[in-house]
């Protein structure tokens, strides 16, 4: 397989894009590729202050590395959720995304929750009974939280995460699965700003996870290869494993299937119904953001119900 534009030994061959390409042709066309997602969803500009969600794997820091060369001014946060599982997730991906931090000379911010809050992620599931089990719930309201705040308090325009195709598909998937208006009509590369929340955007959305993964390698950017230990028997990764089936039978089923996605949303035929998605929002009493649960947003009384418990973890009943 030869490089398409300078004919040497291809390194990456897409054949969804029916596109072969050689070590640096590739990492010239990921940044060209990205810059022109990034002024087709208008995104943000480089006068923009841009926060980048690093969470120490391949897709948050080949998206902080694009960025950075592209122009854009781009720091990044790390958030410590306190998650061993017996690998050391935590530590080990902290030490990765300020590895990166360090040898590229950029800005990262680092929150410990556990610190914040009192709780490491895995603990304040486990004291505030969401989530059957497993973290995820709560940890994801906790990042979402997190990200939110911390855009608004130090005044970022932007927040930027490293989701890529395989993760939007998989989450398209389960939600036309479950046929969930609310969720389509707001899942896209880009969330607008809303009172007390910073602009969200997804400028990988349109790469496949082995895009990033080739990325990475090439660029010679070190992450961590291990996914959390919760995620192991997860629903999306369930549903990422079945598009993986189409994609081999169709390359390029994953893409059409989103894009397709994003024209009907666009094009306002996705739903007849226009009010949709319009769930009433009121500020929380205590962050600020806006929230449709009555009073306190769920993370606020999640932490309140947690900070009034006493004892140790799982012993109230
Ligand atoms: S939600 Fe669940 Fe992830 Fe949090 S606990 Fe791990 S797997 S990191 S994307
Ligand atoms: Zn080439
Ligand atoms: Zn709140």
């Amino acid at each position: 397989m030869k490089c398409k534009k300078c004919g040497m030994k291809a390194s990456v061959n897409m054949r969804q894009h029916k596109l072969a390409l050689c070590r640096d042709h590739y990492l010239e066309w990921v940044p060209e590729q990205t810059e022109r997602f990034i002024k087709k969803y208008e995104m943000f500009t480089r006068d923009e202050k841009i926060l980048v969600a690093v969470s120490g794997g391949k897709d948050s820091l080949a998206l902080w590395d694009i960025l950075t060369r592209l122009g854009y001014r781009a720091d990044g946060l790390y958030l410590g959720l306190g998650i061993d599982g017996g690998i050391g997730y935590s530590h080990a991906s902290q030490r990765l995304a300020e590895k990166f931090a360090h040898e590229h000379d950029l800005k990262l911010h680092a929150v410990d929750i556990e610190k914040e809050y009192g709780q490491s992620i895995p603990v304040l599931s486990e004291m505030s009974h969401r989530g059957h089990g497993k973290p995820c719930a709560v940890c994801g309201l906790t990042k979402r939280h997190e990200m939110n705040r911390i855009a608004r308090d130090l005044g970022y325009d932007v927040l930027a995460t490293g989701h890529n195709l395989d993760d939007e598909a998989a989450v398209l998937f389960g939600n036309t699965l479950m046929w969930d208006a609310n969720y389509l009509l707001r899942q896209g590369p880009v969330l607008p700003a809303t009172e007390g929340l910073a602009r969200k955007v997804k400028p990988l959305c349109r790469f496949y996870e082995r895009e990033m993964t080739a990325y990475c390698l090439l660029r010679g950017i070190e992450y961590i290869y291990e996914e959390c230990p919760f995620a192991e028997g997860s629903t999306s990764i369930y549903y990422k494993e079945l598009l993986n089936q189409l994609e081999t039978a169709r390359p390029g089923a994953k893409l059409t299937f989103y894009l397709r996605f994003l024209e009907a949303r666009k094009s306002g035929d996705l739903f007849v119904e226009k009010n949709v998605g319009q769930a009433h929002l009121h500020p929380c009493p205590k962050c600020g953001q806006p929230t449709s649960a009555p009073g306190l947003c769920s993370f606020c009384r999640m932490i309140e119900k947690v900070n009034s418990m006493e004892g140790v973890p799982g012993s109230s009943s």
